[in-house]
């Protein structure tokens, strides 16, 4: 069904044939995890819901992939959170900025960014990702990306800004760049982020700055290796009993 979805995309014109591949080395990272939220990636996500939840703008960015998996769960965690939400592409042509706009705003969206508006550029960044809102991303201090590429993570990082991931590939320059890494498929981390954040939401802020405090993203990263590892060894244990 997941792939159906991005095959879809794919024929309307807002997924690249480039979205098709990378979704192919997600699915073998989520092989590997056992395609569930692991234990490390929970707690991302809880740190990830009291950052956004702290941020003065939070911004959601949206590239084809996740306009095709998860519109209606971004639409719901931008609500949740107060966010907006700004389309911004690697590979950018107008006709598909507005295409993903279009499935954003039927799926709730009442204001969809990054569309007429990409005006701003962020530093040292040479691709197509540079253009950003001067309402969004270009002044937001907590923006959330995923399958996203190295450069615009470590770029959004030098401007100042706490950077959330979602990649499967822990060991991505964007996993390894990012202020808080979520390692999980966007299909399960970011309904499971919604969720987190509105139970979150009545929380006093000392709450929510604790989760932050205490949060490690280089000893989750190392978590995931971990996990991955047992369940390899797991697995290896079982086919040799066979
Ligand atoms: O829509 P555009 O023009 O912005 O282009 C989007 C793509 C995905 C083509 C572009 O951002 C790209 O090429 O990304 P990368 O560099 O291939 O990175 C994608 C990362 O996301 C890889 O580390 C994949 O393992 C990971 N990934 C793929 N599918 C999923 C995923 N992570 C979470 N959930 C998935 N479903």
């Amino acid at each position: 069904m997941i792939r159906e979805k991005l095959v879809e995309g794919f024929h309307e014109g807002y997924v690249v044939p480039q979205g098709l591949i990378a979704h192919g080395r997600g699915e073998c990272f989520d092989y590997l995890i056992g395609e569930k939220t692991i234990e490390p990636a929970f707690k991302a996500i809880q740190a990830a819901a009291a950052a956004l939840l702290l941020a003065k703008h939070p911004v959601i960015s949206v590239n084809g992939n996740v306009a095709a998996l998860v519109p209606g769960d971004v639409v719901r965690l931008a609500r949740a959170v107060n966010a907006k939400i700004e389309v911004n592409l690697f590979y950018r042509t107008e006709e598909r900025v507005r295409k993903i706009a279009e499935v954003l705003r039927s799926h709730g969206a009442d204001e969809v960014l990054g569309v007429d508006d990409a005006t701003a550029t962020i530093p040292e960044l040479f691709s197509e990702r540079r253009r950003a809102s001067p309402r969004g991303i270009y002044i937001a201090d907590v923006v959330l990306v995923a399958l996203e590429d190295g450069d615009r993570t470590e770029a959004l990082r030098k401007m100042g800004k706490t950077v959330i991931a979602i990649d499967l590939n822990p060991l991505s320059r964007t996993s390894l760049a990012a202020s808080i890494t979520i390692v999980d498929n966007v299909v399960r981390a970011v309904p499971k982020l919604a969720e987190v954040a509105s139970s979150l939401s009545s929380q006093p802020r000392e709450l929510l700055e604790g989760i932050l405090r205490s949060y490690d993203n280089s000893k989750i990263i190392a978590e995931v290796l971990e996990h991955i590892c047992q369940r390899l060894r797991e697995l290896s244990s079982r086919m040799s009993k066979r």
